[in-house]
Order: structure tokens, then sequence, then C-alpha cells
């Protein structure tokens, strides 16, 4: 049996419902985002994951590629309709992302971290990303489509990454696939489910205790300026919020702007 098939990773899940719908599963796609926010769009589905063993056109932020070749990671995306408002909904990437590290950091020896907003980070280097999509179904009702991309085999990035980027196989024995799918929904069900209820401030604190970025010096890019400044904190809608040099305080959204660490890459 095949590590990506629903087969696999079904008996695992602890989930309500998560997981437990349509699964789309090929050998290859363009995109599992771009296919999901496709169905969704046409009322397909309501709620449906996706996942493929190699990728033609990989998807980060900003129009950014995302290299996902032949079995050398999980490319999956889930999609759902958020019980948040849509000022809320920048919460889901970080649901993603503290999701992905409490099932990485059950592994022996990784001490997953998050590098605000979307970037899952083992020694330093990127080992996974979270790509965040929304948009309406022809009922009205708005859709989020959460993609993540978890290197596991070495190749899963290119030699021209390799300050940046790491996969799970450098730093312990990967388990298998299906595992770290179940592992990740699991948890991912639980997080968003605490902030549909009411319990944003409890899953910040979880954020919290996870970042790499809070406390450090940070550089914001943003399409109109780029500044220095101190990462304080995230606040209830999931904003990163920096002391700049001149002492305001700032609050930047995840969607067009990207974050460095002053001392590199995290
Ligand atoms: C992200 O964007 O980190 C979001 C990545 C989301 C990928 C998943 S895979 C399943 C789903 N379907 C999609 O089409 N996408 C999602 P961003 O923060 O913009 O980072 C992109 C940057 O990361 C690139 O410009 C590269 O520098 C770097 N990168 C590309 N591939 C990488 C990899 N496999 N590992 C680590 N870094 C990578």
């Amino acid at each position: 049996m095949h590590d990506l098939s629903p087969a696999a990773w079904q008996p695992l899940l602890t989930t309500r419902t998560l997981g437990r719908g349509a699964v789309i599963c090929e050998h290859t796609l363009a995109s599992t985002n771009t296919v999901l926010k496709d169905f969704a769009r046409k009322g397909t589905f309501r709620e449906a994951i996706c996942l493929c063993e190699q990728q033609t056109t990989g998807r980060g932020r900003l129009d950014r590629s995302w290299s996902s070749p032949e079995g050398q990671g999980v490319w999956m995306s889930v999609l759902l309709q958020p019980g948040l408002p849509p000022e809320r909904l920048p919460l889901l990437t970080l649901c993603a992302a503290v999701a992905m590290t409490q099932a990485l950091r059950a592994l022996p020896g990784c001490g997953a971290r998050i590098k605000w907003p979307n970037d899952v980070i083992l020694c330093g280097r990127k080992v996974c990303g979270v790509l965040l999509e929304a948009g309406f179904a022809p009922d009205g009702r708005q859709f989020v489509v959460i993609g993540t991309g978890l290197n596991v085999r070495r190749e899963a990035y290119p030699p021209e990454l390799a300050d940046r980027a790491i996969a799970l196989e450098e730093v312990c024995p990967p388990p298998e696939r299906s595992a770290l799918i179940a592992a990740y929904l699991n948890h991912l069900e639980e997080a968003i489910r605490a902030c549909e209820s009411g319990y944003i401030p409890g899953f910040l604190k979880t954020y919290r205790n996870f970042s790499c970025t809070l406390g450090s010096a940070v550089q914001v890019i943003a399409p109109a300026e780029t500044y220095a400044g101190t990462a304080l904190d995230v606040d209830d809608s999931g904003a990163l919020l920096v002391r700049a040099e001149d002492g305001s305080v700032r609050r930047v959204l995840a969607g067009d702007v990207s974050v460095r660490g002053m001392m590199g890459y995290v």
C-alpha cells in the first residue's frame, strides 16, 4: 500500500471530520492548492484533502515557486469552510504551522520551531512552508485552502537552497509519510477548533512557545518599504507586531511581506 493513500493514513486519524471526507490522491498534479481551489470555486467540495507524489508547478507565497519532486516530501492541501471572520483567516496559517511543528516535535531530535508566519524550521533551515489561499464558493460561502509542503527526503529541495532548506531525514529517520499526514491533520483540527471556539489566547500561547521570530531583530520587506525592528508578539488575527527603529509599533500582515532575521534566514 502506497503511504500517501487515504487507506494508509485515515485509520490513524483521531479527528472528528478533518480528513474523513473527499480525498484526491494522484501521482502528479500542477499544484494541490490549485486543484482544491478549482473544486471549491465550482462548488464540487466543501471539505477535501488533496495530495500527490510530485507537483509540476508547486507554489509558494508572492508567486514564488515551491520545489516538490517525486516521492521526496508531503505535498498536500486541505480545503475547508472556516468558522472564523475574514479578518482572522490569517490565523489559519499559524494553525497549520503549529500543527506541523507538533507533528515533527513528536519525532526524536526534531526540535521544530516556527518562523513567522509560515515557515517550520529545523536546525535554522526551512523544512515546511504553508500557503493559505481563500475564495468564495458558488453559494457565496468563503473557503480556504491550506497547503503545506514538507521536505522528507534530501532531494526535496534543489542544491542552491541548501543554506536555507532542510529535509526531515537530515535530522532523524523519517517515519512513513502516512504517520506524518495523520499527525498533522489531527493537530490541525485541534488548532482550528480552538481558534473557532474562542480559545485564541490559548492557541497563541502554544504558537509563542514554538516561535523563533518573537524577541528577534527582523527586517520587514513590504512592497512599499523595507525596515528593521524587533518582533514583539502576534495578535489575535495572526499579525506580527514589530517595534520599528523609530519606536513605533507596526502591525505586519502576512499577505505581501517577507520577514528575515537580521543574522540570516531565521
Ligand atoms: C511557502 O512559500 O513556504 C509556501 C509553500 C507551500 C507549498 C505547498 S506544497 C502543497 C501546496 N501546493 C502548492 O502549490 N503549494 C503548497 P514562501 O514563504 O513564499 O517560500 C517560497 C520560497 O521557499 C522559495 O522562493 C524558495 O526560496 C524556497 N523553497 C522552494 N522550495 C522549497 C523547498 N522544497 N524547501 C524549502 N524551501 C523551498
